[in-house]
C-alpha cells in the first residue's frame, strides 16, 4: 500500500519525506522519485513491551512515495506518477516565504487544491469517455447484459465527473464497483490534504482550516485533512524526545503533526493494527477493516494461514490493565475465535496453528 505524495512544486514534498521516512535524501532532487517506508506510531506497543520485555519491538509501516512537483506543462508524467499509488497526500502550501518561490505567484490554498483535483477529474473524464465508446461500439455489434451494465455505470461515473466532483465522492455499490475496478481512476483514490503551515501558525494548528477558508475541505468521503508545519517537524525531528515534547508542548500540541500524517493515511486506506506479542518480538500487523482472523494470519505468515486452528483474542487495553494474558484469562477477557471472526482494531493474538 503506497500513498504518493503530489503538489505544486516547492510546496514542502520532500521535507515532509524525509522526516516521515527518516530517509536522507536530497531536497533539491527535483524530478527524481523517492520511495521509503513511514513508521506508524503506536503508544500500546511500548505498553505491551513492558509486559514482555521483547528482544524486539516491530511497528507497522505505511509507504511514502515523494513525487515529483507538479508542473503544468508536465501534467501528463505528473499524473502518469500517481498510477501505481494506492492513496494520494496533496502537499498545499500555505507557508508564506518570499525566500521561497510559489509556482502560482500568490499563496492560495483552496485554488492550488481545486486545480489539482479538476486535473484528476479531466484526466478520469478523458477514460471514461473513451471507455464508453468502446463500449457502445461492442454493443451495437452484439447484445450483452454484462456490458450494458457497465456502461450505465460509466456513465454514473460521467455525470459525477462532469458537474467536477472526484469519483472518490461518488457513491457505489459492490455490485457497480465490479465493471469498472480495472480502471485505476485518479480521481477515486483516497486523498489527504497536507496543509502546510507557516512556523508562526504552529500554535494554532486546529485553527488552519477555517482561517484559511479549507473547510469545504472537510467531512467529504474518503478524504481527510491535516496540518502540519514542515519547518517546525524538522526541527523536532532532530531534537531528542524530552526536549522535542517540550517544544510541542509550548506550542500546546500533544503529538507531532507527522503522526497526525501517519494515522490519517492508515485509516484513509481503510487499515488498522492488531498485535503478537510474547518474548520474542512485539509487533503490530496492518489490515484491512473487516478482514478475518485467518486473513490476519496470512499476514504474519502462510503457514499459520493454511494450518490455522483458531485464536486467541484479547483486547489490547484490557491485556495491559490485567498486567498479564494469565491474568486477562482469568478474568475472561482471553477469547478463543475461529477462522471468521473478524479483526477488531487493536485485538492481541495468538494464532494456534498446525504445522
Ligand atoms: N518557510 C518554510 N519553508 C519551507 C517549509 N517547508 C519547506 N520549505 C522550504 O521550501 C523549499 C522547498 O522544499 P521541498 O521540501 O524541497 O519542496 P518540494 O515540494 O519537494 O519541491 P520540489 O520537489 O522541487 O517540487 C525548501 O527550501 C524548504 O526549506 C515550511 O514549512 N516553511
Ligand atoms: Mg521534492
Amino acid at each position: 500500500m503506497q500513498t504518493g505524495i503530489i503538489g505544486l512544486p516547492q510546496v514542502g514534498k520532500t521535507t515532509l519525506f524525509r522526516i516521515l521516512t527518516k530517509a536522507h535524501v536530497d531536497a533539491k532532487g527535483g524530478q527524481a522519485t523517492h520511495v521509503g517506508v513511514a513508521k506508524v506510531p503506536e503508544p500500546r506497543l511500548v505498553e505491551l513491551a513492558k509486559l514482555y520485555s521483547p528482544k524486539k519491538i516491530t511497528y507497522a509501516t505505511v509507504q511514502y512515495v515523494d513525487l515529483a512537483g507538479v508542473q503544468k506543462e508536465r501534467m501528463h508524467e505528473s499524473l502518469a506518477s500517481l498510477r501505481d499509488v494506492d492513496a494520494i497526500a496533496h502537499v498545499i502550501r500555505v507557508f508564506d516565504d518570499p525566500s521561497v518561490p510559489h509556482s502560482e505567484g500568490a499563496i492560495d490554498p483552496l485554488r492550488d487544491v481545486t486545480n489539482l483535483d479538476l486535473e484528476l477529474i479531466l484526466s478520469d473524464h478523458e477514460q471514461v469517455t473513451r471507455r464508453l465508446e468502446r463500449v457502445d461500439k461492442d454493443l451495437k455489434k452484439k447484445k450483452d447484459p454484462a456490458l450494458e451494465w457497465e456502461k450505465a455505470v460509466l456513465e454514473k461515473c460521467k455525470a459525477h465527473l462532469e458537474a467536477e466532483k472526484p469519483l472518490r465522492e461518488l457513491e457505489l455499490t459492490p455490485e457497480e464497483r465490479k465493471p469498472i475496478s480495472g480502471f485505476l481512476f485518479l480521481s477515486q483514490r483516497p486523498m489527504l490534504y497536507v496543509l502546510n503551515l507557516g512556523d508562526d501558525e504552529a500554535a494554532e494548528m486546529d485553527k488552519a482550516v477555517e482561517k484559511h477558508k479549507l473547510a469545504a475541505l472537510q467531512g467529504r468521503p474518503n478524504t481527510a485533512v491535516v496540518a502540519v508545519c514542515g519547518r517546525l517537524e524538522v526541527e523536532l525531528a532532530e531534537m531528542e524526545e524530552k526536549e522535542a515534547a517540550e517544544l510541542l508542548a509550548s506550542y500546546g500540541l500533544k503529538e507531532p503533526g507527522l503522526n497526525r500524517l501517519i494515522h490519517a493515511t492508515y485509516d484513509l486506506m481503510g487499515l488498522f493494527p492488531f498485535f503478537t506479542a510474547g518474548e520474542p518480538e512485539v509487533r503490530a500487523w496492518t489490515i484491512r477493516k473487516g478482514s478475518t482472523a485467518v486473513k490476519a494470519a496470512g499476514e504474519i505468515h502462510s503457514d499459520i494461514e493454511k494450518g490455522f486452528i483458531r485464536a486467541e483474542v484479547v483486547r489490547c487495553e484490557d491485556l495491559l490493565a490485567a498486567g498479564s494474558i494469565a491474568a486477562a484469562k482469568e478474568k475472561a477477557q482471553v477469547r478463543l475465535e475461529g477462522k471468521e471472526y473478524i479483526v477488531q482494531e487493536g485485538d492481541v493474538i495468538l494464532f494456534r496453528h498446525s504445522g
